[in-house]
């Protein structure tokens, strides 16, 4: 009886097949899918975020432009694809889709490419861009979102797997089609989905 209402308060019900809670640590370093040995330096007051391509009004940000457009916060779960979750992250930042309205998309907008500092690079359609969950995050948990976390600023998408979720951004490229991101060029899937166990590319 014990086990199983300890398990619920944990979270465990929410869990996506095959993952397991743990508790959010600076990962660097240790088991995210870090691409450099090095931390990425970007100081906010020299981060720069260009947003080009499909888009009618290209956009190059500084900290303090980012900062002048609409603030949203959503609270939500975060998949690692080797099987790890933390439960209840409180992001702050702004929407994608909010981003992406101030850049006037084409008619021809259908996916999004996203580079970073380290040169991670990954893609998703337009589609699972615009929910209100889907954030440009500068803020996590009530900080400022801490350099090995992705900052100063990181896109979150709640619904795939974390290596959807793209740290140190620093240029998105609106696209009419899509192309294959760092993981997604070997072995793991392009849809990602966890709730579906989405983890691998078909053979
Ligand atoms: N730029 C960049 N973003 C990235 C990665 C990366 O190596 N480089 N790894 C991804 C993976 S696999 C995971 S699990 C998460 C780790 O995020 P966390 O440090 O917040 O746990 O970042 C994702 N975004
Ligand atoms: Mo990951």
């Amino acid at each position: 009886m014990r086990v199983v209402s300890l398990r619920k308060k944990t979270g465990e019900s929410r869990l996506p097949p095959g993952q397991q809670a743990a508790p959010r640590i600076l990962r660097w370093g240790m088991d995210h899918a870090g691409i450099v040995n090095d931390l990425p330096a970007i100081d906010r007051s020299r981060w720069r975020l260009t947003v080009d391509g499909e888009v009618e009004n290209r956009l190059d940000l500084d900290f303090e432009a980012f900062l002048s457009l609409p603030r949203a916060e959503s609270i939500s779960d975060f998949h690692c694809v080797e099987g790890w979750s933390v439960l209840d992250q409180r992001w702050e930042g702004v929407r994608f889709r909010d981003l992406l309205e101030a850049a006037k998309p084409k008619p021809s907008a259908r996916f999004a490419w996203f580079e970073c500092a380290d040169g991670y690079a990954t893609s998703l359609p337009m589609e699972e861009l615009l929910g209100d969950d889907v954030l440009l995050a500068d803020r996590l948990n009530g900080e400022d979102l801490p350099q090995p976390l992705g900052g100063p600023v990181r896109l979150v998408v709640p619904r795939k797997y974390a290596y959807k979720s793209p740290m140190w951004l620093t240029r998105i490229a609106i696209m009419a089609g899509d192309r294959l991101g760092f993981w997604e060029k070997g072995y793991y899937s392009n849809t990602a989905d966890p709730w579906r166990n989405d983890r691998y590319r078909p053979l």
